[in-house]
């Protein structure tokens, strides 16, 4: 188990006071819907060329692998981008999202950074089941040890919500 504190919060992520924010993003890295589009749009012009130079460093972003840019215009320094798995009923990619969570962390602790808020990854446009995506992530943040003193979990539904509830609550 790890020191790192879990806090979950219903909310928008692009609005917290954290170091970092993580986004569910795709490999392109330039943008797409849900949180990744909001976290684009809050982070202005200066996200938008960190994401340009970032892809031009690294290439495309794999499946259950995280990189950081600059925020550009958030309350936040960083953008940690994962990639998290598209949902398959036949086939087993936990593994794929529980190392979303694993590498976050990991480039939180490259970053030195304290507080980073996590959204729901794969949840929505990927198409996992909440209650498993919320399983998935709570297990693994409180498995993985870091540097990090909080993981704010930040849900936009009310399922979301108690479904990340209902994990935490099932750790102890
Ligand atoms: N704050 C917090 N959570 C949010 C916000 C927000 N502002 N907006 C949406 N969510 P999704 P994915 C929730 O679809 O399933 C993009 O096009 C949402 O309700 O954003 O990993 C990327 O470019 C859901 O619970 O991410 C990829 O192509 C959760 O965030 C693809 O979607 C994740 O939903 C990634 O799909």
């Amino acid at each position: 188990m790890s020191d790192t504190r879990i806090t979950l919060v219903r909310g928008d992520i692009t609005t917290q006071e954290v170091d970092a924010v993580v986004n569910a993003a795709n490999s392109g890295l330039m943008g797409g819907g849900g949180v990744d589009g909001a976290i684009l749009r809050a982070g202005g012009s200066a996200q938008q060329s960190a994401r340009r130079a970032l892809r031009d460093r690294i290439g495309s972003l794999p499946a259950g692998h995280a990189a950081a840019s600059d925020a550009g215009d958030m309350a936040a320094r960083w953008v940690i981008h994962v990639v998290g798995p598209v949902y398959a009923k036949g086939e087993d990619r936990s593994a794929v999202l529980a190392s979303c969570y694993r590498e976050a962390l990991h480039v939180a602790d490259e970053l030195d950074v304290r507080t980073v808020a996590f959204p729901a990854v794969s949840a929505g446009i990927y198409g996992w089941p909440m209650a498993s995506a919320a399983d998935i992530a709570i297990q693994t943040v409180a498995g993985t040890p870091s540097k990090v003193d909080e993981a704010r979990f930040v849900l936009f539904s009310d399922e979301a919500f108690s479904e990340f509830s209902r994990a935490l609550s099932e750790l102890q």
